[in-house]
């Protein structure tokens, strides 16, 4: 069997195991959970269905005008009361200082995933903020939306202290050199001018992004298996020694993440578009987001694995014979708090391209896989969003079907339309009690106004010079500001030209383009690499004449990547146009602010 971290949920899946009873038909489900058996992603999800669950309007908030009633207006609601409302049908609360909350109809569209909201249920929200710290602060939001009384001193200190949540991230790998964004689950970032420091990503330093803990086996070769289920035949298991027997292939090739290029936050509420300088350098534009770390790899190509499970690849790849199927959807052996396993989706037609460089990764820069990514088998899948690069494979299956999991139906990368928002949704539609309509994420999967990003888009980031760094007049008016960053096709296009400006994007000149000595490795159309450029932008004549004069002059320093074929990046006003719900792809340029002043000595 696999040595899988499930029994360290034992507390919060008694509460998904009660909610899936109490709402599903499929005892069967839950018999699997408790076994610790392997399921398939997003089982889950299924079970809830919004059309059919009858409820009332038990999730309408105190006020949904935005404004926070006093306590003293607040209903005191008991402990009993609480802990009764721990399911779906019957309203799902929780507690959070002292406050009580009705987080029903939120669940269902908790971007990580209905089960993350279903473990705290009639408990205190607290014991879980101490382990997972993706959210600074969420008093503000639940305050605004989800607020219906409150707990006494005593119940409120008793909720927190009964709550049982044993951290299912405690053993989790050790790590350094990189900056911790958070580290339950982990994500992880090699920042600012480290990211310069070689070509290839150290793998101490390479980014992180897990969903779930990690997950780990006692012995490996033993136990370590993944199946491939393919149309029409018997699916077939692997195991490490039957790698081993295939050709090994190398690929060069940049990996960053989806979500890296973040919607900005400081636009993230409609009401606050307009207000762009609220936030001077807001976090997620440190780095230009590029959560990014570049690598070769070694291992297995995924179309020589699937034509040892009988599937034609290359009379497919050549159209000599129809695509078997349209997809190949890849679980991974990590799962969520509820057993719910991490799982997503890529054409088929990129795992069987001769020239798509698809593998299943065993070593990076020459190197066993860490736990963190994806120890002992990952798959690679260059020119594409990091989340298609499923680790810990559990299984690859030709599909006609998206995979069903909360990872590929509702989050990472998932690119939602314009008109839908997120707060305004919650505000107005769905804590009145309404049908979740739009926004219910289980409903999406009909609309097709809602894709999936596959390759990434035309991206480039600033590095140097760091943010609010301070340059001396001398030597910016002797030789420039020196601006040095990286850029990446995406989807394999190649980087024709990058622009650098130093006026918060009125003017440009062209960088220099370092490319590695890439261009000659890859093929047109499938350059995975990333490029990394600098430039030597003079000052303006009006800053040279500032300058001079004593003053200080202030500069936003932004990057423009272009590819071969005219593909470019929105400016930083325009970033407006990319909103989405979850905030993916967002590959708007930046304004880094930086002074450049006389020296102290001069
Ligand atoms: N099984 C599994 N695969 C996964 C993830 C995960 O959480 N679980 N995260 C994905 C995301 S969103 C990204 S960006 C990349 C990150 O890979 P890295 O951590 O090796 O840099 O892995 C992808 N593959
Ligand atoms: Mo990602």
């Amino acid at each position: 069997m696999f040595s899988r971290p499930l029994a360290r949920f034992a507390p919060a899946l008694q509460r998904a195991q009660l909610f899936i009873k109490k709402s599903s038909s499929r005892h069967e489900h839950a018999l699997l959970l408790m076994a610790g058996g392997l399921l398939a992603g997003g089982g889950l999800c299924k079970q809830i269905d919004c059309k059919t669950t009858s409820r009332g309007t038990f999730g309408a908030p105190v006020k949904t005008d935005g404004e926070v009633p006093q306590d003293k207006d607040l209903r005191i609601i008991g402990l009993d009361e609480l802990r009764a409302h721990n399911n779906m049908d019957d309203g799902l609360w929780i507690s959070f200082k002292g406050h009580v909350y009705d987080v029903t109809n939120f669940a269902k569209i908790h971007p990580g995933g209905p089960g993350r909201i279903m473990m705290m249920a009639g408990t205190d929200l607290q014991k879980y903020m101490d382990v997972y710290h993706v959210h600074p602060d969420v008093s503000h939001f639940l305050d605004r939306n989800c607020l219906i009384g409150r707990l006494s001193k005593s119940d409120g200190k008793k909720s927190y202290e009964e709550t049982i949540f044993s951290n299912p991230y405690a053993d989790e790998p050790e790590r350094d050199l990189q900056e911790t964004i958070a580290s339950a689950p982990r994500w992880a970032n090699l920042m600012g001018k480290y990211l310069l420091e070689s070509f290839y990503t150290p793998i101490r330093g390479f980014y992180v992004r897990n969903h779930f803990p990690v997950p780990t086996w006692d012995n490996v070769e033993e136990d370590y298996e993944f199946e491939v289920n393919t149309p029409g035949s018997k699916s077939r298991v692997f195991k490490l020694q039957d790698l081993r027997k295939l050709p090994q292939a190398t690929v060069e090739s940049t990996m960053i993440c989806g979500g890296a290029a973040k919607y900005p936050r400081y636009l993230h509420r409609t009401d606050n578009r307009d207000n762009w300088e609220e936030v001077e350098f807001p976090r997620n534009e440190i780095n230009n987001n590029f959560w990014g770390s570049h690598a070769v790899w070694t291992g297995v190509k995924v179309r020589d694995v699937l034509r040892a499970c009988g599937v034609d690849v290359d009379s497919i790849a050549l159209g000599a014979q129809p695509l078997p199927a349209k997809y190949l959807r890849l679980t991974g052996h990590d799962m969520d708090e509820t057993g719910s396993n991490f799982g997503v989706t890529i054409p088929l037609e990129k795992a069987i391209d001769p020239f798509g460089d698809v593998i299943l990764a065993q070593t990076m820069n020459g190197e066993i896989l860490t736990p963190d990514h994806g120890y002992p088998v990952r798959v690679l899948v260059p020119g594409f969003a990091g989340v298609r690069n499923c680790k810990w494979l559990a299984k690859m299956e030709l599909s006609d079907g998206l995979h069903e999991s909360h990872v590929d139906t509702h989050t990472d990368e998932v690119i939602y339309p314009p008109n839908m928002n997120f707060e305004d949704h919650i505000a107005k539609t769905v804590l009145t009690g309404g049908e979740v309509k739009r926004a219910g994420r289980f409903e999406v999967r009909q609309d097709n106004s809602i894709f999936r990003v596959m390759e990434m888009p035309v991206h480039s980031s600033v590095i140097v010079p760091e943010p609010n760094e301070t340059i001396s007049a001398a030597s910016a008016l002797a030789d420039g500001v020196e601006v040095r960053g990286i850029a990446l096709g995406g989807g394999g296009h190649r980087i024709a030209r990058v622009d650098v400006s130093i006026d918060g994007g009125k003017t440009y000149i062209p960088a220099e383009l370092d490319d590695h000595g890439m261009e000659k490795v890859h093929r047109r159309n499938y350059h995975w690499s990333w490029y990394w450029w600098s430039k030597k932008v003079p000052l303006t004549e009006e800053m040279k004449h500032q300058l001079r004069n004593g003053k200080q002059v202030a500069l936003k320093v932004a990057a423009r990547a272009m590819t071969e074929h005219g593909n470019t990046q929105p400016s930083r006003d325009d970033a407006v146009s990319l909103y989405n719900l979850v905030g993916n792809i967002c590959n708007n340029q930046t304004h880094t602010p930086v002074k450049v002043e006389q020296d102290s000595a001069a």
